[in-house]
Order: C-alpha cells, then structure tokens, then sequence
C-alpha cells in the first residue's frame, strides 16, 4: 500500500530538519558551476550533487527531503548506485521539480507563468516510480511599483493548484511554492510592499487550493519570507521575523502540517538568523522549517571546486550549514556558533 500524503509530509518536516533544494535547471546549476570555474557537463553535475547527497553528517540528522531535477532522478553514484537510493539510505525522502520554468505570461509584460502542467499526471506517475514521493512547483512573481497584476497572480495561484492536485492524485506530496521575488528588477520595494504582496498572493493561492479540492494536510507550503527588496534598506532580523509569521498567520490554514522556507537570495546566515528567530519566538500552528537551495548550497560548492580531493571538504561546509539551519528549525541557532566553526 502506498504510504499516506500525511505521513510522507510529516517525514519532510521533521523537527529539527529541512529540505534541501539541488533542483537547479541546467541552466541554473550551468551558472553555479561556472562562478567556481567548473565545465557544466552531465558529469561535473552528478559528481557535485553526489558530493552533497552521500554527506552523511548532514543528510542523516539535518535534511528530511531533496528536491531533484530530472536528469538527477535518474542519475547514478560513481559506484553505480542510483542516487535517489543514496538519499533514500540516510533516511530523507527523494522529491522532484515538476514544473517546466516560468515563462513570458501572454499579455502581461515583464510577469511570467510558470508552465508544465500538460502531461503532467503521466510525468508524475514515472516520477513516482522512480522513488519521488514529493514534488515541487515555483511559480514567481515580480514586485514593482505597478506589479504584480491581479492577473499574474491569479493565473499562477490557478496552475500551482492544478499541480497540487495532480501530485495527490499520484500520492504525491506536492510543495507549493508560491515566490514573491526579493531580487527582481528593480529590487528596491519596502518589507510593508513585500507583506502586502504576500499576503495577496498567499490569500489567492489557498482559495484556489480549495477550489481545486487540495487536501491542505497532504502539503507542504514553500513561501519566500517578508523581507525588502535587495537593492532597498535592510530591515532588522526581528522586523523580518515578526512580519512574516504575522503574514503567514494571516494567510495559512492551520491544517497545512509545514512551511519550509525559500531562501531567495538572503545570505546565509540572514536565511538562517530569520528561520530561527521566527521558531523562538512564535507560537504557530505549523512546523517552520527550510527548503534552502543556495542558502545551504553557496558554501559547500565553494570547498569543493569541482576537486575530486576537496570532497571532504565540501561535506563539511555542507554539514556546517545543514547543522545550523537544523538549530534554527528548532530556534536554537546562535551567532557565536557561526564563529565557532
Ligand atoms: C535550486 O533552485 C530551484 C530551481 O531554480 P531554477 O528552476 O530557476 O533552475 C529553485 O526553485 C529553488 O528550489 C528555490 O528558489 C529555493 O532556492 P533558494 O536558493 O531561493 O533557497
């Protein structure tokens, strides 16, 4: 019998753990690659994720899932392993990027539509033989002083339900990731444009969950933080913190079992100073945890600099950043443990 939608979403938000997101597009792990002067090729990217994934410090007490991409789903270790077995052997569940990217929305300049829904149910159901039992889908939306457009909005709150419930069909946990982006252009809104932003937005993706009949309990919510816009005034940890639990409350039913964050351009330790904060502080309804791609991954990439020799290397940049967030899904993370390490 396949395992329940619930129990699969509870695995993903453990206490005390978090999801790693290694589901860059090739375009995506292409510019990675290059920044630490490596060729993109389908080697360099296994032999990179297989670094992060076959980590066991982190993998096995900090990282609950990993979301891949399609050639990673079906790529093997070096020593002939699949990779989704190597995940699966330290305990954290194998998840898969659905969504075929966001695209020029038809009418609605400089606003884009995340697309892939077309076959979708057929995709899914390879995925999950695979060994997938989560799924992601990022829709994005741009704040300027005129967007985003109601239609914009709705349009992309609209294909994130049809996704979500095409994944429980296919006994799919899907991860909802509705991003108001903190750096697209032109990147200097204010937190309060960001919280009214994501409120809409949240508000509008959860009707269309309803109305698309999404069991809210068999979900994950990956949402972007309220936090200005990079190229604007910093707000302080605690104003970031406060601000977004104050919105998610507003926005979130109580019956979705977790929220894992998005990273989306904040350093490091902001990412993982914000996550903290928010699970010391509050009192909320739904485990507060992370789904960080480059907030987990700068680091670790960097150590290992496409050298077979630095493998250990990276693993511990990995580990380091993994424990931390891992504190901070629990509110335990402190500044003089960065120092430390
Ligand atoms: C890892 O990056 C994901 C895929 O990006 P592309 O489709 O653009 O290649 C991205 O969706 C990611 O999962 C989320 O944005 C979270 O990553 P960050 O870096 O924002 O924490």
């Amino acid at each position: 019998m396949s395992e329940r939608l619930e129990d699969i979403a509870a695995r993903m938000t453990a206490t005390g753990k978090g999801i790693l997101a290694a589901d860059e597009s090739t375009g995506t792990i292409k510019k990675r690659l290059n920044s630490i002067g490596v060729e993109s090729t389908e080697e360099t990217r296994r032999d990179y994720r297989e670094m992060l994934f076959s980590a066991q410090e982190a993998m096995t007490n900090h990282i609950s899932g990993v979301i891949l991409y399609d050639e990673t789903i079906r790529q093997k270790a070096k020593d002939g392993t699949s990779l989704v077995e190597v995940i699966a052997s330290s305990g954290a569940v194998p998840g898969i990027k659905v969504d075929k990217g966001a695209k020029p929305l038809a009418g609605f300049p400089d606003e884009k539509i995340t697309e892939g829904l077309d076959g979708l149910r057929e995709r899914l159901d390879e995925y999950y033989r695979l060994g997938a039992r989560f799924a992601k889908w990022r829709g994005v939306i741009a704040i300027s002083d005129d967007l985003p457009t109601w239609g914009a909005v709705k349009q992309n709150a609209q294909a994130l339900a049809r996704y979500a419930a095409l994944c429980q069909e296919a006994g799919i946990v899907p991860i909802v990731e509705p991003e108001v982006l903190m750096d697209g252009a032109p990147g200097d809104h204010s937190i309060d444009r960001c919280y009214t932003i994501t409120e809409w937005v949240l508000k509008t993706v959860f009707q269309e969950l309803y109305d698309a009949r999404v069991s809210l309990e068999g979900m994950v919510l990956k949402p972007n933080m309220v936090i200005d816009g990079k190229n604007a005034r910093k707000a302080s940890r605690e104003e970031v913190a406060e601000k977004t639990v104050r919105c998610l409350k507003a926005t979130v039913p109580a019956a979705v079992p977790g929220i894992a964050f998005l990273s989306g351009g904040q350093s490091d330790e902001e990412a993982t100073a914000h996550l903290s904060l928010m699970n010391a502080g509050y009192d909320v309804p739904w485990t507060l945890t992370f789904s960080y791609g480059r907030a987990l991954q700068a680091a670790a990439l960097k150590a290992w600099g496409g050298k077979q020799e630095n493998v250990a290397a990276g693993q511990r940049a990995f580990a380091h950043r993994a424990k931390m967030n891992g504190l901070a899904a629990r509110g335990d993370w402190k500044e003089e443990l960065e120092k430390a390490a």
